[in-house]
Formats: structure tokens, C-alpha cells, sequence
């Protein structure tokens, strides 16, 4: 298990009293850059980067803390690789995680002359008439966090999709001693991430024939949603043992219904969460274990890709590699893939340590 505190980037966001001051575009190497991929691309890995480009880094919303740290100078996220590499780097999206609250903040990003776009994607396949349009136009297109796959040029992912559906269930099956009825409280029906780890979880929980999956439900990554939604499952399912919720916002609107003497230590719950919000229900067992990533590191990889990518220091073929300041070198894999790391789990032992 990798230890997002001893990552390469907290060591980074220290230094950011000293980063690297905005380089003042020039229209001659971004106009160069935003055309280089419509024609076919040879890397140059001795190529410098270039500086000045316009990247928009897009989450699936705004107003999600787990974004704020991904994204934000201050947590060393994408933001701040940007502004240490000279580029123009701006986070914009909409305020709900949907597609339709997103695409007006793509559009957005590409009229104002983007060289690079930085998504979390609300949807697999709603978003590529946009992405699809902005790459025809020489815009690099890279996802972080939640993937369109058929319309991106790289794809940085926290930790294996696997791994992560993998992780959820071997710790609730733990908590629920592998029998009960269990439920999930996800983000959005259309998120792309929180889907492939729920196909993920239905395969693991397969090991476990005891545990019954009985609903998913969508709190749409916002906080009255998801607690409505965990009170309706609770009424609905009055022998419901243990509840996973692999979204930040919805693990701790969930651990906030749940912490009570009345549940605690009756309904089991973990999911994908960020420390602050969970330390509480932690310490008073409410969620003895879950499971994230360093938001920041996963956004400041993400910079780093898409800035080589649209420098044409790398392709997006399997091999290439480039290095990530202090987080280390990173390859791309099979699919465009960029892989950050393990998911790492949070309890009583560590929570104390993060503070984001
Ligand atoms: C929420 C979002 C995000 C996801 C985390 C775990 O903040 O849905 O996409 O990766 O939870």
C-alpha cells in the first residue's frame, strides 16, 4: 500500500512559497501546440515543454472538497503543477455532477482558447460530441478521476478500477462477517467511475454468498441527496447490515445518518472517502475503515501528463514515459492509461496524519 502522505507532492506543496511564477503566453508555441494533434504525433522526448498553455481543469463539479483538493495551488493538486510547469491553469465546471451542468463549462473552456482540457467526466458517452470537437481542434483531452473513454487522448487513473471495487467489498465482508443484506449509495447513475467499480464489486462480492446486494442507490455526489437516499434504504430495508458508498460525499452523508447508538455497530458502512470529513466517524466507529487516494497527487499527475502529451513530448503510446517532478516517472499503459498508485486504507491507527 502506497502512503498518499509520504507522496511526492506533499513534499511539492511545500515548496509553494517558491513555485514557478506564470509564464506570459506566446501566441507563436500555443498556436503551434494547438495543432499539433491533428497531425499524426511523433514524440521527442528531448523536446522542452511548452510554456503558456491554456489548461482548463473541469471536475464533475464544483463545490466538492475532494475536487478542491485534487484541483487547488493550495493542496499542490492540478493547479499548482500547472502554475510550477508555466502554464495558464483555471478550474471550471458546473455546480451539479451531471452532464448538462458540465458540457456548458467545456464549451466554455474551448471558446476561450484551451490548449488543454482536464476532466472528470459525468458521463462515459454524453461528453464526446464536446471532447470529440475539442480534439479535432488540436486540444489535448485528458481525463482524471472518472473516464470517457472514447474520447480522450490519456487517461489518468487513481488506482486499478479493480483494486478499488476489490477493496470496498473485503472490507465491508470483514465488518458484516460475510453475511447480511447490503446496499450501495453511489454518486450519479451516469458516473463513470463509480460504475466500473460497482461492476467490480458485484464480482467480489461473488466470494461472498452469504452478503446480498439488495439496492444501489444515487446520491449524486451531494450531500441532501445522499442522505435522503441512505434514509430511504434504511426504512426500506430494515435488516440492512452494511452499506457501501464508494463517493466522497456519499460516505460521509451516509456515516452522518448512521452516526447513532441506534446503528452503530449494527449497520456497517465504508466506501471512498476524504480523511477530514470521515475522522470523526472513525474515531467514534461509526466507519472503522475506509479507503482513497491523494486527490492531490491524482490532479497533479494529470497536469503533468497533459502538458507532455500537448508538448509532444509524449504519444499516448504503451511505453511512453515522462517524469513527474518530485511523484516520479510514470509510463503509459494499455487503453491510454496512466495508473497513480494503490488505494490506501484510512482507520483509527492513520486518519490522524491527513489533513484533506
Ligand atoms: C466523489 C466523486 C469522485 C470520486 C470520489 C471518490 O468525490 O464522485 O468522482 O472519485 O467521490
Amino acid at each position: 500500500m502506497n502512503n498518499p502522505i509520504k507522496s511526492g507532492h506533499l513534499r511539492v506543496s511545500l515548496l509553494s512559497a517558491v513555485a514557478v511564477g506564470l509564464a506570459i503566453a506566446s501566441m507563436v508555441a500555443v498556436s503551434g501546440v494547438a495543432t499539433a494533434a491533428s497531425s499524426p504525433r511523433v514524440a521527442n522526448a528531448t523536446r522542452p515543454l511548452e510554456k503558456g498553455l491554456k489548461a482548463f481543469v473541469i471536475p464533475k463539479n464544483l463545490g466538492n472538497s475532494y475536487f478542491t483538493t485534487s484541483d487547488s495551488v493550495k493542496s499542490g493538486g492540478a493547479l499548482f503543477a500547472l502554475r510550477q510547469l508555466g502554464e495558464l491553469g483555471t478550474e471550471t465546471s458546473g455546480t451539479a455532477a451531471t452532464p448538462s451542468s458540465q458540457i456548458p463549462a467545456i464549451e466554455g473552456a474551448i471558446t476561450k482558447g484551451a490548449n488543454i482540457l482536464i476532466i472528470s467526466a459525468t458521463d462515459p458517452d454524453a461528453l464526446c460530441p464536446t471532447l470529440k470537437g475539442a480534439m479535432a481542434r488540436g486540444i489535448t483531452v485528458v481525463t482524471y478521476d472518472a473516464d470517457a473513454p472514447a474520447c480522450r487522448d490519456l487517461w489518468i487513473e487513481q488506482a486499478t478500477s479493480q483494486g478499488i471495487g476489490d477493496i470496498e467489498v473485503d472490507i465491508i465482508a470483514k465488518e458484516m462477517h460475510d453475511t447480511g443484506q447490503l446496499a450501495i449509495v453511489s454518486a450519479a447513475p451516469t458516473a463513470p467511475n463509480q460504475n466500473v467499480w460497482i461492476g467490480y464489486m458485484k464480482t467480489e462480492l461473488k466470494k461472498f454468498p452469504h452478503i446480498q446486494l439488495v439496492k444501489t442507490v444515487y446520491g449524486m455526489d451531494d450531500t441532501a441527496t445522499s442522505t435522503t437516499v441512505t434514509e430511504g434504504l434504511l426504512t426500506a430495508y430494515p435488516n440492512l447490515k452494511g452499506i457501501i458508498s464508494p463517493t466522497t460525499v456519499g460516505v460521509a452523508a451516509a456515516a452522518a445518518v448512521l452516526d447513532t447508538a441506534k446503528y452503530r455497530g449494527k449497520i456497517f458502512l465504508t466506501g471512498l472517502g476524504t480523511p477530514l470529513a470521515m475522522k470523526k466517524y472513525v474515531l467514534d466507529g461509526t466507519v472503522p475503515e475506509f479507503a482513497l487516494w491523494n486527490p492531490a497527487s491524482l490532479g497533479y499527475l494529470a497536469a503533468y501528463a497533459a502538458v507532455n502529451f500537448a508538448s509532444g513530448v509524449i504519444t499516448n503510446a504503451v511505453g511512453q514515459s515522462f517524469k513527474a517532478s518530485t511523484l516520479g516517472k510514470y509510463t503509459v499503459g494499455p487503453d491510454q492509461t496512466i495508473l497513480l498508485g494503490l488505494p490506501f486504507i484510512f482507520n483509527k491507527s492513520n486518519i490522524a496524519q491527513f489533513h484533506f
